[in-house]
């Protein structure tokens, strides 16, 4: 099949951002008066639940934190707005970079004619400061479909995102290739009917990736020409 469009997983596959994500959950967790502190080793297992507010709920269910069980949905989601505006301050004022590979391997995609769009569990206005911060204002018109946790009703390993993602290109999930870092999101790119990449991150290289396209250390190490070639002889699992 031809690879009509590249899918963006974004936390961990374009940048490395979880540990600005898990600063920003402990800034605010301080600021409110919590006296939960996720270290790394924590949030390794915490990243098993995908997007912000629902790890919360899961921290305050599987690990019954002293202040936690009061906590209301409303609470939380509260907590979480500030948690999203303290992570776009740190990557905007920050010295976030992209993953190697990636801007090279997006402006392959742009000469070669290959559509571009993203599919992610973290919010949208965290995509923006990102994609802004690293690769320039303009950017944001480069993804025809910016699918991020606001457009799931179910996140990553469920497929929502993914079907979003495929009926705003309006393409079958064949004609498309998802790039992920986790086994969560590679689980959400198949179970939507794509093939899918896989260039594990800090939390997640030690995770299984089976069903996986391809897994190479970075996108450095990939080449989208060897990748349309392998897709259009039907290697991609179609
Ligand atoms: C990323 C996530 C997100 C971030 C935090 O998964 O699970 O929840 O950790 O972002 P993926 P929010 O890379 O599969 O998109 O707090 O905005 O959810
Ligand atoms: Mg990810």
């Amino acid at each position: 099949m031809p690879l009509t469009a590249v899918v963006f997983d974004v936390d961990g596959t374009l940048a490395e951002t979880e540990e600005t994500h898990r600063k920003a959950f402990n800034a605010i967790f301080r600021e409110h008066g919590l006296s939960w502190n996720w270290g790394a080793q924590l949030y390794k297992e915490l990243l098993k639940v995908t997007g912000g507010k629902e790890r919360m709920r899961h921290f305050i269910e599987a690990y019954t934190p002293v202040d936690g069980r009061e906590l209301s949905q409303q609470e939380i989601a509260a907590m979480h707005v500030e948690k999203t505006k303290r992570f776009k301050e740190m990557v905007t004022s920050g010295d976030m970079a992209l993953r190697p590979g990636v801007a090279g391997f997006i402006a392959a995609c742009r000469e070669q004619g290959v559509r571009l769009a993203i599919a992610t569990t973290t919010s949208r206005s965290n995509v923006d400061a990102l994609l802004t911060t690293t690769l320039g204002p303009d950017s944001l018109a480069w993804f025809e479909a910016i699918g991020a946790g606001e457009q799931a009703e179910r996140k990553k390993p469920a497929p929502d995102v993914y079907e979003w993602v495929l009926a705003k290109l309006d393409l079958p999930a064949r004609h498309c290739l998802a790039v992920e870092d986790s086994y969560n999101g590679v689980q959400a790119a198949l179970a939507a009917g794509l093939a899918c990449l896989v260039t594990p991150s800090f939390y997640t290289e030690d995770e299984d990736f089976g069903g996986a396209l391809e897994v190479a250390p970075s996108l450095e190490q990939v080449s989208l020409e060897g990748l349309r070639a392998r897709l259009a002889a039907g290697q991609g699992g179609d």
